[in-house]
């Protein structure tokens, strides 16, 4: 895929192995005599310094400069074979014979063969299969820039317009027919039949804009109705006559001469999306009481401020033409029949804040028809999708009264039973990954048989191909979600090439240069987020309830520590209890420092604290190391450690509180796939500390309106919180300056309102381009069937014994 992009360090790099073979045989040997087969960038990265260490110099020759490029190295007794990432989803493979000193480029079979080889012990399947949809990319709708990954949309609108009015031009009827096949229940809207050509469409605008220029602008569409009518022009062109006119005008300028933008803002205006099914199967989905539970985390408040943000939307746009439907927002969950005391086991819940919205619980059901009781794990719900596929569709569209005109899908299964829908519906598919399991745990595709009982990502990940591959667009909430940065492989990216010996091997899984991918970052609930200072909205009938909570003594088995000192700032962190949120790091970081442990006290929400409470594994095994950390490092006097779940008004409430005294929120995952604890905690002008490693690294720049730390370097973390704090102490100015700079920053580009603008805007032209172009491909779809037949099914069936 990537052989047209020449390598411009391969001859440079063989001339220095050949000139230098004795000082290359050293760099490599120090590399072997790590003793391990399989090395990672870091494992690289510190093997070059440790090389400089020894002799300035050897740590930048052009091998210990490439080296520190590569993602991973694969070594056996003869060959060290590097995948080079040159730059942000650029790839190169790369072999030296360990004796010979020969540098050669393979291809990226070869190189996944070579892992497979060591992975097996030389049991790898010859004839295993490889997934490849290069075949299938085509070049004309590919992004050429790394810089453009993301803003897809923008690309297709500058790649396709001109060529498609060309072609109108010479008579293509293809704008026409899709101004012709928008209806709402049965009644006609923008055009009727009796236009029959875009000689005829230029010709009824002309005409349409004569008599409405003469009529006041505010008069309402019902007053020109009829004569539209005549003309040929049904409802959707404006509520009023200045709408009208200004709709029409923008078709008339891209007929004359189609401008991206003005393509954008009139597909903007047609009315096309009047219902969306959103997809969120597996967790606890609700509005009370879920937060905290398994697999229940940020999705769940994406969801529901995205369903508010996108009616409200939907319902202005459709007022502005002048159509009067109430939006339907659909979210598609699975019933949980033992439902804990939440509301899980309810078929419809209205959502709240919204006109009409509400979720639909469908249960999940076994081979054999009967319903499940229990929640079940993320991780093993793939034998039940096809079932809720069929079942949820057939639900939804009774509850609509029809198709909707976008389907929604989030993370795996959600994405998944998204496509099943979408084919089979025959609506646009948009996919939302928030945090996908690939690259949160180390070799999960090259040993994936070691945890595939635990974790079934042979499903997982063959159910993530075929999504990312049908899905018509897809929303990320990060650059770096798809494409990485210099220095770390993107979410999608991951997805490329990878293997899983004895299962398959992927050369092309998901192409982040595909325009299909755009960046739309979500925000926080503003009602609930609101600045520190507003001190009119502040919930002050909370402030007991938190000071109980922060100063308390130990209740009910759901607390542990109790703080002593009041006049000391708080560093506040609030996540679910998993591995990868690093939380028990942080109490370790905290632990091990003692600046910081006199400069401020630190407070914990997540988890529980009595583990008999927890249902997750994971979730146990954090408790008993956060129970072990406190007690070694004597932290009862010091951390506050909350085994609750906050609703989002306390949790608003206490981020406040936490700015009221001068303290700060700390992140330190391991990995966030986006971080809405960082923006809220943000939207509230707490000054935010967060992961280097993530979405907090686009969203917070270092320095100004944040800072970041490396989860792997606690100590250089807990030093960069120490120092701020004393910076404090020292200069009043620093807090409010840095706490005004987080507010702006999320102003700026962290909002619901941009978000739904945005996305609704990219639902109507993915809907458009699908409909006049040839961007889908039966031959795409075809192949992607038979994953799903031959590789998928199998996996999900294998799962229900
Ligand atoms: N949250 C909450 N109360 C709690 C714990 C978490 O309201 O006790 C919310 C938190 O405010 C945030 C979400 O849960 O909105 C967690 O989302 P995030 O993106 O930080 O992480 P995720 O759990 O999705 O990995
Ligand atoms: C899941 C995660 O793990 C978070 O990083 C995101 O913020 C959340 O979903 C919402 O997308």
């Amino acid at each position: 895929m990537e052989a047209d992009v020449p390598n411009v360090q391969v001859p440079a790099l063989a001339a220095y192995l050949a000139e230098h073979r004795s000082q290359a045989h050293r760099v490599l040997h120090h590399i072997i005599g790590l003793g391990r087969p399989f090395l990672l960038r870091s494992d690289l990265t510190d093997a070059a310094d440790y090389l400089e260490a020894d002799e300035p110099g050897l740590g930048e020759t052009p091998l210990t400069a490439m080296l520190r490029r590569c993602e991973e190295a694969a070594i056996d007794a003869s060959w060290i074979y590097l995948a080079l990432r040159r730059r942000v989803a650029r790839w190169d493979y790369l072999r030296i014979h360990l004796e010979a000193m020969d540098l050669q480029q393979v291809s990226v079979t070869e190189y996944l063969g070579f892992k497979e080889h060591l992975a097996t012990g030389g049991n790898e399947d010859p004839f295993g299969l490889e997934i490849d949809l290069a075949p299938f990319y085509r070049d004309q709708y590919k992004l050429q820039e790394a810089e453009s990954i993301g803003r897809g949309v923008e690309f297709l609108n500058r790649r396709l317009s001109s060529r498609l009015f060309e072609e109108i031009g010479k008579g293509d009827q293809r704008l026409l027919h899709f101004l012709r096949m928008h209806s709402y229940r049965g009644q006609q809207l923008m055009l009727n039949a009796s236009i029959k050509s875009v000689v005829e469409l230029r010709n009824a605008l002309r005409q349409a804009l004569i008599p409405l220029r003469r009529r006041p602008t505010h008069a309402p569409y019902a007053d020109v109705a009829t004569e539209l009518r005549t003309l040929g022009f049904e409802p959707g062109w404006g509520a009023d006559v200045a709408r009208i006119r200004d709709t029409m005008g923008l078709l008339l300028d891209i007929l004359e001469a189609p401008s991206p933008r003005a393509l954008e803002e009139f597909l903007g205006r047609v009315p096309m999306i009047f219902s969306i099914a959103i997809l969120s199967p597996h967790g606890w989905f609700g509005q009370s009481n879920v937060l905290g539970r398994p697999d229940t985390g940020g999705q769940v408040v994406y969801i529901l401020d995205q369903v508010r943000a996108l009616e409200r939307e939907m319902h202005q746009r459709l007022m502005e033409q002048g159509i009067d439907i109430e939006p339907r927002v659909i979210v598609l969950t699975r019933l949980i029949p033992e439902a804990q005391g939440t509301l899980c086991n309810q078929r419809l819940e209205p959502i709240a804040g919204t006109r009409n919205a509400l979720i639909l619980r469908v249960p999940f059901r076994n081979a054999a028809g009967e319903e499940l009781q229990h929640w079940v794990s993320r991780f093993h719900l793939w034998p039940y999708l096809e079932r809720y596929a069929l079942d949820a569709e057939r639900e939804l569209l009774a509850e609509l009264g029809g198709r909707p005109d976008l389907i929604i899908g989030n993370y795996s299964d959600g994405n998944l039973v998204a496509s099943l829908m979408s084919q089979r519906l025959k609506v646009s598919q948009c996919n939302v990954a928030h945090a996908l399991e690939k690259t949160k745990y180390l070799y999960s595709d090259l040993y994936w048989r070691d945890n595939e009982d635990r974790y079934h990502f042979s499903a997982q990940f063959t159910a993530d191909i075929i999504a990312m591959n049908t899905a018509d667009f897809i929303i990320t909430s990060t650059y770096q979600e798809i494409a990485g940065t210099d220095d770390s492989v993107g979410q999608y990216e991951s997805y490329a090439r990878f293997t899983m010996p004895g299962l398959y091997r992927v050369v092309a899984g998901v192409d982040v240069y595909d325009p299909k991918f755009n960046i739309v970052s979500p925000g926080a609930n503003e009602d609930i987020y609101f600045p520190y200072t507003a001190d009119e909205r502040r919930l002050k009938h909370l402030h007991p309830e938190i000071e109980e909570l922060i100063y308390g003594g130990e209740r009910r088995g759901d607390t542990r520590g109790v703080l002593a000192r009041r006049d000391k700032p708080l560093l506040f962190t609030m996540a679910r209890l998993d591995r990868i949120k690093n939380v028990t790091g942080l109490v370790d970081w905290y632990g091990r420092s003692p600046a910081l442990r006199e400069l401020a006290d630190l407070v914990v929400v997540g988890g529980h604290v009595d583990a008999a409470r927890s249902g997750d594994d994971e979730e146990r095994e954090q408790i008993g190391i956060m129970h072990d950390l406190m007690s070694r490092h004597g932290l009862d006097g010091q951390v506050r450690w909350l085994g609750v779940h906050l609703e989002k008004q306390l949790a608003g409430e206490l981020y406040r509180c936490i700015a009221d005294r001068r303290g700060a929120f700390v992140q330190p995952a391991l990995f966030e796939a986006f971080g809405l604890t960082v923006i809220e905690a943000m939207s509230c002008g707490l000054p935010t500390f967060a992961t280097c490693f993530g979405g907090p690294l686009e969203i917070i720049e270092d320095g100004v309106s944040g800072f970041h730390i490396d989860p792997n370097h606690g100590d250089v973390s807990a030093e960069t919180i120490a120092e701020f704090l004393r910076q404090t102490a020292a200069d009043p100015g620093l807090w409010p300056r840095c706490s005004s700079a987080a507010l702006e920053r999320i102003e700026s580009r962290y909002t619901w309102r941009l978000y739904a603008e945005r996305m609704m805007t990219l639902a109507r032209v993915y809907g458009f381009w699908k409909y006049v172009t040839d961007l889908e491909r039966a031959e795409t779809r075809r192949y992607l069937e038979m994953l799903y037949g031959l590789q998928y099914r199998p996996l999900a069936r294998a799962m229900e014994g």
